[in-house]
């Protein structure tokens, strides 16, 4: 009988995740655990039945832009697939942006909002956009405490009734471009107290959203970020009809197909001011804060997803007389991306904690330096690593990684925007250095480090630390040695940041991983911690380019003789 493969499969994505289970039981008292248990078994039962069989039938599905209606009148309709729609319903009902403003668990209920999102989004095809948005535009109108819009607003932002919940969209980009926002050309006119925004979005995402923060330079404003102002509106009037809004066209993106990224015209779009007429840019950072966490726990969520589908198929697939999950190098290739992972992880929910805490008042001011500084750094490091590990996972399937309809390649496709939306690599790394030119937060990231690294006694785990504290102070050094250098530190940021974010992130693990050796008697945590600390933290290297000899290769100018630095 001929041969035919059988397809991977997913078991239950909540009694299957041994990392998050594992962390949860470190993070939680017993009976927050307890109470917080059915809803994330519940989550991981949809992301393994329900919502997967519809990913499966949505898979080609894209929005769809109707602009005129058959009479010619201007609808601008946009009919998003079926899997969003449900998306949307399971959204509200299961509570994954309210459960942090129902705050049932102090602080920790962004842990376990986080992990809702985190089963949630890899079954939903980056319905996590409009959420991720949601959730910073509650926090943002909460961060300036405008009563009208907040009375407005937030009960539908946070609602669990999916006829009341609203999504928010954020529109920061224009073709100017997406990084340097001050360079904004749309204008904000107001007559006897009323407002309009006249200009064009050219990356708006998730269009469908009921209202949107944006950004508009009321007349007359100075140029950049501080001439900026943050506006509140909402896109249909009672009849339904677009506030003088057209959608221009669907962006054709390389992923992320069925969110409907738009470009926009606004023209005489009714808008309120949120916060004063100026500082548009530093005012709506409360969102950029949320929408980069979101980010890093939809990058640790890919991961897990695509390396749930590889080690199942390894499983499965036979190869030179074995399953591949009895080879040693399919094997060891796995092992490494479990590692990226697994510190991922644990870095992305110390944010969350962080987060959780910060939003409940009990921070300290050197903790909330400490969450400054690790919101890019956990932004930056996560989306480096989800588009890594899904192209390795593409490359364990073979040819059938490069297949579309094994759904396989939208792994790849959907990771890579997480490196670019919300601030690329390169902006995060400078977003560091904008905070390290004040107060300390890397020292508060290395005492922190230090304190949690005390509590590590294995003596491997030991050895894992030690390279994690030496990488964290040569990262240190360097900023020091580079401070009156501008073009020097801003020529490594990136490395540096990687640095500071891989580093930090080995320590975590090696917390987590001696609690799992003392408590759960499990050392695959430890052994994720070893290959972590194996494969790598330092980033910043020794043998840099001269900062003129880079820019010339950069250019690939003629240059001298080439030196070390
Ligand atoms: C998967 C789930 C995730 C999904 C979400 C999907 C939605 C996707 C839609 C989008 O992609 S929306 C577009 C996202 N765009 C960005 O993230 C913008 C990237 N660019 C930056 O972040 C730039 O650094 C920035 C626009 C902020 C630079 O603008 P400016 O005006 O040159 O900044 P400036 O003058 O350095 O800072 C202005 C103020 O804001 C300063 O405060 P002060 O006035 O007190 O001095 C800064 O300290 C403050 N600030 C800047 N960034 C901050 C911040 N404060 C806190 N946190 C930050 N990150």
């Amino acid at each position: 009988m001929a041969f035919y493969q059988q397809a991977p499969s997913l078991p239950d994505q909540y009694s299957d995740d041994r990392v998050l289970r594992s962390y949860l039981r470190r993070a939680l008292p017993e009976g927050v655990l307890r109470e917080v248990t059915p809803s994330l078994e519940a989550m991981g039962a949809l992301a393994s039945g329900e919502l997967l069989r519809l990913q499966a039938l949505d898979r080609g599905r894209e929005p769809v832009h109707t602009p005129w209606d058959p009479w010619g009148n201007r609808v601008d309709d946009i009919e998003v697939t079926p899997l969003w729609r449900r998306a949307a319903e399971v959204a509200a009902t299961h509570g994954v942006v309210a459960t942090a403003y129902e705050r049932a668990h102090g602080a920790l209920s962004r842990v376990h909002q986080f992990a809702l999102v985190y089963l949630f989004s890899p079954s939903t095809d980056v319905y996590s956009c409009p959420l991720a948005m949601t959730d910073g535009a509650a926090r943002t109108l909460l961060a300036h405490g405008n009563r009208a819009l907040l009375e407005r607003a937030l009960p539908r932002l946070t609602s669990r009734d999916p006829s009341l919940a609203w999504t928010s969209g954020q529109w920061m980009t224009e073709r100017t471009g997406g990084s340097d926002v001050g360079l904004s050309e749309t204008v904000a006119r107001e007559r006897d107290g009323a407002w309009t925004l006249h200009g064009t979005k050219w990356f708006s995402s998730a269009t469908t959203s009921d209202m949107a923060l944006t950004l508009g330079r009321p007349e007359g404003n100075p140029p950049g970020g501080r001439g900026l102002a943050l506006f509140y509106l909402e896109l249909r009037d009672e009849q339904g009809r677009l506030r003088n809004i057209q959608v221009n066209r669907l962006k054709d993106k390389l992923g992320t197909r069925k969110v409907p990224t738009a470009e926009l015209t606004l023209d005489g779009t009714p808008a309120l001011l949120v916060a004063g007429t100026t500082d548009g840019v530093k005012n709506i950072t409360p969102m950029l804060t949320l929408t980069r966490t979101w980010n890093a726990v939809c990058a640790i969520s890919g991961m897990r997803r695509a390396l749930a589908l590889a080690r199942d198929y390894a499983r499965r697939r036979v190869a030179f007389g074995a399953t591949l999950d009895k080879k040693p190098l399919h094997g060891d290739t796995l092992a490494s991306l479990q590692a990226e992972f697994e510190a991922g992880f644990q870095l992305t929910f110390r944010v969350v904690e962080l987060l959780g805490r910060d939003e409940t008042g009990s921070l300290s001011e050197r903790e909330a330096e400490l969450l400054r500084i690790l919101t890019p750094l956990v932004k930056l490091t996560t989306g480096k690593q989800a588009v890594a590990v899904a192209s390795e996972v593409l490359e364990a399937f073979g040819g059938a990684g490069y297949v579309e309809d094994t759904g396989l390649p939208t792994l790849l496709r959907d990771a890579q925007v997480l490196p670019i939306w919300e601030g690329t690599t390169n902006v995060l790394s400078l977003d560091v250095l904008r905070v390290l030119a004040r107060g300390d937060a890397l020292g508060a990231l290395l005492s922190d480090a230090e304190a949690l690294a005390s509590g590590v006694r294995d003596p491997a785990l030991r050895g894992a630390v030690t390279t994690a504290r030496s990488a964290l102070a040569n990262a240190r050094s360097w900023a020091e040695a580079n401070l009156g250098r501008p073009d020097a530190l801003e020529a490594g940021a990136r490395r540096f940041c990687l640095t500071l974010g891989r580093a930090y992130a080995l320590v975590l693990l090696c917390v987590q991983a001696q609690w799992s050796l003392d408590r759960e008697g499990d050392a695959r945590s430890r052994a994720a911690a070893l290959r972590f600390a194996h494969l790598g933290v330092e980033c910043l290297g020794d043998g840099a380019l001269s900062l003129e000899d880079a820019l010339a290769l950069a250019d690939d100018r003629p240059l001298g003789a080439v030196t070390a630095q």
